[in-house]
């Protein structure tokens, strides 16, 4: 089996919520469309920018189906069914198979400290209810569990198994994964700050926050980096990191959504009770983004 089944780069979609957790569906619709033409050749849903573990079920499973309806053949959709219980993960997936889309994943188990047979039966039972469909592990600094290069090798007998989000600037450790099988393992790029470095490390591709409002940025610099231009990526980087730096500064999707906002997707605030900028706030980052003076980095 070939497990290399995503490349390229995937934004990890802010989920557009109004204040009582109800999906705006315009202006999810939207985004979706136009994202869709940039070049990207997929989306990841319901993760950590998606807010996925902050969203109840249902809103979880209707906000998968609006982009399953919206977002063009052949964008690859990868839905993160990860829950702190493991009937909601299992049922998750399964409406993930049920709707068609391309592939689930989730961060391990979190909250209890799981051994590693708790963290192989998590994800067996949810490739199980997905009927196999591609499995990625969620390998992010938010999740508690532990994921040596030996657990994961006891992952290639789940069924459907194809590799890992990779959200850790260690790219040692990130090449070690990917030797696994042989190199027959699918590994995505988490860091924004480091796509270049991971590109050029191994990671078949890149999903990210930030590749909501810099997706023509980061298509070209998945470009260079598999095309043996190396300069020319890290030049992109360096620019992105500017504007990466800006919201680190603040809070990451709270200011993905106000840039999204400003361009005119009316994606609203996170969902409570992540954080939020005050108006000063967002007026100061603002600020920082236009002294940056980095014209066509920034835009759908
Ligand atoms: O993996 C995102 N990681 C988290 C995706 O949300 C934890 C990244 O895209 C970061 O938001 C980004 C900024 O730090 O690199």
């Amino acid at each position: 089996m070939n497990r290399i089944q995503i490349t390229g780069v995937l934004p990890a979609l802010v989920s557009p919520v109004n204040e009582d957790g109800s999906i705006r569906e315009a202006a999810l619709r939207k985004l979706v469309r136009d994202l869709a033409r940039t070049g990207i050749s997929g989306f990841y849903l319901c993760g950590a920018t998606g807010e996925g573990i902050a969203m109840a079920p249902e809103r979880r499973m209707e906000l998968v189906e609006i982009v399953k309806d919206e977002a063009p053949g052949g964008m690859k959709l990868i839905n993160h069914t990860g829950a702190a219980d493991l009937a909601t993960a299992c049922r998750l997936a399964r409406h993930s198979r049920q709707i068609g889309l391309d592939a689930i994943s989730s961060v391990p188990p979190f909250f209890f400290s799981y051994d590693e047979k708790g963290v192989l039966d998590y994800y067996r039972a949810m490739a199980e209810a997905s009927e196999g469909l591609p499995l990625l592990v969620y390998a992010s600094p938010l999740s508690g569990a532990p994921l040596p290069v030996s657990t994961i090798e006891k992952m290639l007998e789940i069924p459907g198994f194809i590799g890992m989000k990779y959200t850790n600037p260690d790219y040692f450790k990130m090449s070690r994964y990917k030797k696994i099988d042989g190199g027959n393992i699918n590994i995505l790029n988490g860091p924004d700050e480091t796509c270049a470095l991971g590109l050029l490390m191994g990671a078949d591709g890149a999903i990210g926050s930030t590749y909501n409002v810099m997706p023509r940025l980061f298509v070209k610099l998945f470009a260079a980096a598999k095309e043996g231009r190396a300069d020319e990526a890290l030049r992109l980087q360096m620019r992105a990191d500017e504007v990466i730096e800006c919201m680190l500064r603040y809070d990451v999707i709270s200011c993905v959504k106000l840039l999204l906002g400003d361009m005119g997707y009316d994606v609203g605030e996170p969902n409570a009770p992540l954080r939020r900028l005050s108006e000063r706030e967002k007026d100061a980052f603002r600020a920082s983004i236009r002294a940056l003076d980095l014209p066509e980095t920034l835009g759908i």
